[in-house]
């Protein structure tokens, strides 16, 4: 296909073919967040999703349940039935088909090595039909995802329109930069139910975000129900920042998010803040407290006050059996035992106390993650430091590093979705400074932290601490569009950064969050349709 060519980033927004007179607002090709690694437009040609359309899956339950994923998402905006069946010789013409393969044979003429790559995608978009092929069912599912940004904004209607369903031409050759995109929610300093969660995990999604680290407990509520210590849910729960209710999830609702997130291909990562940040526990039960007295709970926000105690057995038998419970309830790889500002403790208390933590984390079959204050206790096989700090350098850090641990980067001053975004911003805080589109955009976690070799970085994250934030849209506003930036980051290749592609391709994500209903900060540094 001598027309073919491979473009990437700015060039390929450079060499957008004119939009269709008659679908004025149809992407092209490379209009997608984050931008994929290869893009080669085939000019001219468009496929329209039409009435009689169907969309076929190869027989895995994961391709078949990306297929039906796929129909509800294309079927309230079209109205039309979409059909989801398997793919055979039988498969009529005109549909979109979602193929798990592994056969080199059929992604030979890409040029990146889409076999290496458990999440990457290849989608061929000609004038009768639209396929997708990876690997796994999380490769499709990020396809699909390309695919919903290369249709008309209006497909995020939920009432049915009559636009043109156009896709442009033209083949995407897509995988990740790295394997941990994460987003956090912290649901301890204002609860957020269940229904906020699933909205919130259907919105990182769309950034081809694949992990969710929900900040389970802090000193102003505790938001798990734990059956061998349910004091903790149904009194530690009961309180949040500003004194509304607070609320825990009981394990059936916590089953649900995870079920949910799996269901987007989303792992949750569920934290439990040690040995600071427990006030919330320690009001449920006072035999963890330093000195056995009930403190008063907690609603304002200050950090770094509180401590369960580290030289009781009994806080040991409290560990032990929460991160078993969480564990057994948590199919993904990952507990996060937090370890951030447990400023009551002395450094050599602390270190002993986070190293029988995670040799209780260890126990489980899990792997550890903790805030980088974590870097000092001794190396687990396989931990993971996510760091929080502004600065370009830390020693300590480096030095856990070199013993094997591997880092998940979440700059407080880059991808601290509370900070505001201007001081102008209503909601938020500002401690680690003013984070706007651009600042959030224009680092490179493969290079953030001196003296740390790129392969030791796991992958990005963007936290969203809660203290001034009350509501879904609360979330939204500050995430969007922070989050897709940092995404970008954690996804695409360093090669394709570039400012000014990234703010057009954002650009075009705004009308489909206005038709999606999702809130989000119309930040002047972004040339909003
Ligand atoms: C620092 S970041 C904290 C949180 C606060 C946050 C507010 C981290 C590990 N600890 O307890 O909520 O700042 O931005």
């Amino acid at each position: 296909a001598e027309h073919l060519e491979t473009v990437t980033g700015r060039d390929a927004l450079d060499r957008l073919a004119p939009p269709s007179p008659w679908a004025p607002d149809a992407p092209a090709l490379g209009d997608v967040v984050p931008v994929p690694v290869d893009v080669r437009p085939t000019p001219g040609v468009t496929y329209a999703l039409t009435a009689d359309a169907v969309v076929t899956t190869t027989p895995e339950p994961s391709a078949t349940a990306v297929g039906e994923y796929l129909a509800d998402l294309l079927r309230p905006a079209t109205g039309y039935p979409l059909p989801v069946s398997e793919a055979g010789p039988d498969t009529p013409a005109g549909g979109i088909s979602l193929l798990i393969t592994d056969t080199v044979t059929e992604l030979a003429d890409t040029v990146t090595g889409l076999t290496d790559h458990p999440e990457g995608y290849r989608l061929d978009v000609t004038a009768d039909r639209v396929v997708i092929r990876a690997r796994t069912g999380a490769g499709l599912f990020h396809g699909v995802q390309t695919l919903r940004q290369l249709l008309p904004a209006a497909i995020e209607s939920r009432t049915t329109l009559a636009a043109p369903w156009i896709v442009p031409g033209g083949s995407i050759v897509d995988h990740p930069r790295f394997t941990y995109r994460g987003a956090m929610l912290d649901v301890a300093r204002h609860f957020f139910p269940v229904a906020d969660v699933r909205r919130y995990i259907d919105q990182i999604a769309r950034y081809k975000i694949n992990h969710l680290h929900l900040h389970l407990t802090d000193d102003q509520g505790w938001r798990i129900a734990i059956d061998s210590w349910p004091r903790l849910a149904t009194v530690g729960g009961a309180t949040e920042v500003g004194n509304g209710p607070g609320g825990y999830y009981t394990r059936e609702q916590y089953r649900e998010i995870v079920d949910y997130a799996a269901s987007r291909h989303v792992t949750i990562v569920p934290e439990i803040d040690l040995p600071g940040h427990t006030n919330a526990a320690l009001t449920a039960y006072d035999t963890l407290a330093p000195d056995g007295v009930t403190p008063t709970p907690y609603t304002d926000t200050e950090v770094g006050f509180s401590t369960v105690a580290v030289n009781r057995e009994l806080t040991y038998d409290f560990v032990t059996d929460v991160l078993r419970e969480l564990a057994e309830l948590s199919p993904g790889p990952y507990l996060h035992i937090g370890g951030d500002e447990a400023f009551k403790l002395a450094a050599a208390d602390y270190v002993a106390f986070m190293d029988r933590t995670q040799s209780i984390v260890a126990a489980t079959g899990k792997t550890v993650v903790g805030w980088h204050q974590l870097a000092p206790a001794a190396h687990v096989p396989g931990r993971i430091i996510q760091y929080w700090g502004t600065a370009t350098a830390d020693p300590v850090v480096t030095e856990a590093v070199r013993q094997g641990a591997r880092l998940i980067l979440s700059p407080g001053n880059r991808t601290y979705l509370d900070m505001k975004y201007t001081s102008d911003t209503p909601l938020g805080q500002d401690w680690a400074g003013l984070i706007p589109v651009r600042t959030a955009y224009d680092w490179n976690p493969g290079a953030y932290l001196d003296d740390v070799p790129a392969d030791a970085v796991l992958g990005v994250e963007a936290p969203l601490w809660t203290e001034t934030i009350k509501s879904a849209s609360d979330i939204e506003v500050m995430a969007f569009p922070r989050l897709p930036a940092v995404a970008e980051l954690g996804w695409s290749p360093a090669t394709a950064h570039d400012w000014a592609g990234f703010r057009d391709r954002l650009a075009a994500q705004g009308p489909r969050w206005t038709i999606a209903g999702i809130a989000f900060h119309r930040s002047p540094e972004v040339p909003w349709p």
